[in-house]
């Protein structure tokens, strides 16, 4: 039996949870309507001789119950962050969550490519402040790949891994 990980996406609308997951993985099996996720992104991928099996959530609030279902019995959570429009009330709920639940996670904060790297220290303030056990931040770009390298990097060394 190989060990194996769940790692859920999660994130407010369009903040390009689905980008992230194509880009990374390639192919992914998605469920849109509009270009808007309305049930579960479900890729894979091996990093170092691991599976990393990857959930995508959808952002918009109306499929809240979805991320509740999603984060049953998850191993870890990428929370993926628009680095132009900051923090919604979506993710501040996540972020409470996970931080009151001890869900290990990292935070992606996306669209680093449309900023100038202030945005993204003010959203790490806010990030630290709502949840000082933030264990990862990382900034990088979805569409163009930039950040990929320390994502991957962070998968692949964590020492949450269950068996399936
Ligand atoms: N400039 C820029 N645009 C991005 C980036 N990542 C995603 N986008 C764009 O942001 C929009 C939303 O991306 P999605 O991947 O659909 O976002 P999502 O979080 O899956 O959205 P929902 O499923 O509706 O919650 C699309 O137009 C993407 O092309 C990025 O790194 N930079
Ligand atoms: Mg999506």
């Amino acid at each position: 039996m190989s060990k194996e990980i769940k790692i859920v996406v999660m994130g407010s609308e369009d903040v390009g949870k689905t980008t992230l997951m194509e880009n990374l993985i390639g192919n992914i099996g998605k469920v849109e309507h509009n270009g808007t996720t309305v049930a579960i992104d479900y890729g894979n991928i091996e990093i170092e001789g691991k599976k990393i099996h990857l959930f995508g959530t959808p952002g918009q609030e109306r499929f809240e119950f979805m991320r509740e279902l999603t984060l049953n019995g998850t191993d870890f959570v990428l929370l993926v962050l628009d680095a132009v429009n900051g923090l919604k009330q979506t993710d501040k709920n996540i972020i409470n969550t996970l931080c009151s639940k001890k869900i290990p996670y990292a935070v992606f904060i996306n669209k680093t490519d449309l900023c100038n790297g202030e945005e993204s220290e003010n959203l790490k303030k806010e990030i630290y402040s709502l949840c000082p056990d933030c264990d990862y931040i990382i900034e990088g770009s979805a569409i163009k790949k930039e950040g990929f390298d320390r994502l991957k990097d962070i998968f692949a060394n964590l020492d949450v891994w269950c068996v399936f």
